[in-house]
């Protein structure tokens, strides 16, 4: 196997015997099957779709196989198969369509002989026939459409769709298998349009996000145990804690968020349910522990899961697109399983003395209060803005973002998003003249939330985004923070820091293009950051 596509591969270059995440060879060679067939099929719709053909089943496959690619998604090699033939199904009668053929379109009978197919479409062989500065951009193009595919995803589960975005997808996926996906410049170019896009799909799903559960706003959430029945949810999926929060109303279970969930408490749709009663636990690096120690059922509903330890294989459940051989899947939003592994768990025993942290500081809450910010930055009792989100992730060197938090000076506020922020949101970072010093935006997805307030910011101060009194630091880790990225550059946003260290798939040569382009640093240390960002 070969993967170097998140932050955690092996030796800083790519897993070639297992993945650190846990993924093995084999679930590697056929997730290398499903991205090749991803393009496949796009080489073949693409030219349709232009000619006015649609097929949602297609689209959905397409998104889903992507999706299920990202990492800590899926590491179950019986439903990826399932998916590879599903989408064998799907290319063979768009073939029959365009009456054309692709060499993915009959998959081998046996699972044998579809991992031996596997080797002529892996990422080293690419990088060996192409050098590392084409395989390298035209994978970073993958992981943007991976992460994008995510969100598209969850966007689309929630009934807000746009036809544009897929009509992307295949001509982006296409253009990987022409000739012209050697051409550095296209690359680069395609690899923006991919940013601008994901930036669409972001504001689709802050659409569907605010449409159907309110906007977020600032809502105290607890930190600590509250006794009794207890199911944690975890993952990036509003909806299935929707349907599960339904389902659970006068049982006498409590629900508590994980991870990346923890902004649900402030949906006003979401946290009317007197039973969401807290969050639990750190960011999903965390996870071994603190599920161990979870006396409930524990569901997994999109990224990050690792291999469950045996001690609660038992009363974790997977739904979606997440799996995990060995742990239960919930096909669709029925979790009657989840429901009684938690009513035959112990529960808590003793409520905790509560501690609480304040979430829910969308574009909406941030917005309504732009007056009172501007006036202080006018004032100058607020100098600086620090934007210091991300993923988190399991080296030590992400130390280096609790270590900046809290190096921030009392006159500057921090915006964070995303499960980085576990790294600090625990502290009290007090507030100015009423303004919160730490603003804790929302999700991943929630980048989008912060970009609109950075542009009213400028709107504001009648200025650009890069004119602003504001820095951003970023964390990555997986393909979501990869699109993430892709749109920060594609809207012009430059001086970006990044860390705890780059990505193995880019090359020195394109992390200098990226450099002189866009002024992106890799992160260095939190003293000597502090000093530039804040130009003393
Ligand atoms: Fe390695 Fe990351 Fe790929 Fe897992 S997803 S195999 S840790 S590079
Ligand atoms: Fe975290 Fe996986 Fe990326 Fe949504 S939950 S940010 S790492």
């Amino acid at each position: 196997m070969f993967c170097y596509q998140c932050e955690q591969t092996a030796q800083g270059t790519g897993c070639t015997k297992v993945g650190v995440c846990g993924k093995s060879p084999e679930a590697a060679a056929l997730q290398d099957l499903l991205v090749e067939m991803t393009k496949e099929l796009s080489a073949v719709a693409n030219p349709l779709r232009h000619d006015g053909w649609d097929d949602p089943a297609v689209n959905n496959w397409l998104i889903d196989a992507l999706f299920t690619t990202v990492t800590n998604v899926n590491f179950d090699t019986v439903r990826l198969e399932q998916l590879l033939r599903e989408g064998a199904t799907v290319l063979t009668a768009l073939c029959a369509k365009a009456s054309t053929t692709t060499p993915l379109a009959t998959l081998p009978a046996t699972t044998g002989e579809l991992l031996a197919l596997a080797d002529a479409y892996s990422v080293s062989a690419r990088r060996e026939a192409l050098g590392d500065d084409v395989a390298g951009l035209q994978e970073l193009l993958v992981y943007g459409l991976k992460g994008t595919a995510a969100y598209v995803h969850h966007a689309r589960v929630l009934g807000q769709e746009d036809p544009d975005v897929y009509t992307f997808f295949y001509e982006a996926l296409a253009f990987l298998t022409s000739d012209g996906s050697t051409d550095v410049d296209a690359l680069v170019g395609t690899n923006l349009r991919c940013g601008e896009v994901n930036f669409r799909v972001m504001e689709l799903l802050d659409t569907a996000n605010t449409g159907l559960y309110g906007n977020p706003e600032p809502t105290s959430v607890k930190v600590t145990a509250t006794a009794g029945k207890a199911i944690l949810v975890s993952g990036h999926d509003l909806g299935d804690l929707a349907a599960l929060l339904e389902q659970t109303e006068g049982k006498g279970i409590n629900i508590y968020t994980h991870g990346e969930m923890l902004p649900c408490h402030a949906y006003p749709e979401l946290k009317k349910y007197p039973h969401l009663v807290g969050n639990y636990g750190g960011a999903w690096q965390d996870q071994k522990k603190e599920f161990d120690a979870f006396p409930g059922a524990i569901l997994m509903t999109t990224n990050c899961i690792q291999q469950p330890r045996d001690s609660y294989l038992g009363r974790i459940f997977t739904c979606g697109l997440v799996a995990f051989p060995g742990a239960a899947h919930i096909d669709g939003r029925d979790f009657a399983p989840v429901i009684e592994a938690a009513l035959a768990a112990d529960g808590f025993a003793e409520t905790e003395e509560p501690k609480e942290i304040t979430v829910g500081f969308g574009h909406q809450a941030v917005l309504s209060v732009a007056p009172a910010v501007i006036d202080a930055v006018k004032s100058g009792a607020l100098r600086h803005f620090f934007l210091i989100g991300g993923c988190d992730g399991a080296k030590p060197g992400r130390n280096y973002y609790t270590e900046l938090a809290e190096a921030v000076p009392q006159d500057c506020a921090i915006l964070t998003l995303a499960c980085g922020k576990y790294r600090f949101n625990k502290l009290d970072f007090g507030d100015i003249g009423g303004i919160p010093r730490l603003l804790d935006i929302g999700q991943c997805n929630d980048a989008y939330s912060a970009i609109r307030i950075a542009l009213a910011l400028a709107e504001a101060f009648e200025c650009g985004v890069n004119e602003l009194p504001l820095s951003l630091v970023l964390s990555w880790y997986e393909q979501k923070a990869v699109c993430i990225l892709l749109t920060l550059l594609a809207l012009g946003v430059k001086n970006i820091r990044i860390g705890p260290s780059l990505p193995a798939f880019v090359s020195p040569t394109v992390l200098g293009v990226l450099v002189d382009t866009f002024g992106l640093t890799p992160v260095s240390t939190p003293e000597k950051d502090l000093k530039a960002m804040l130009g003393n």
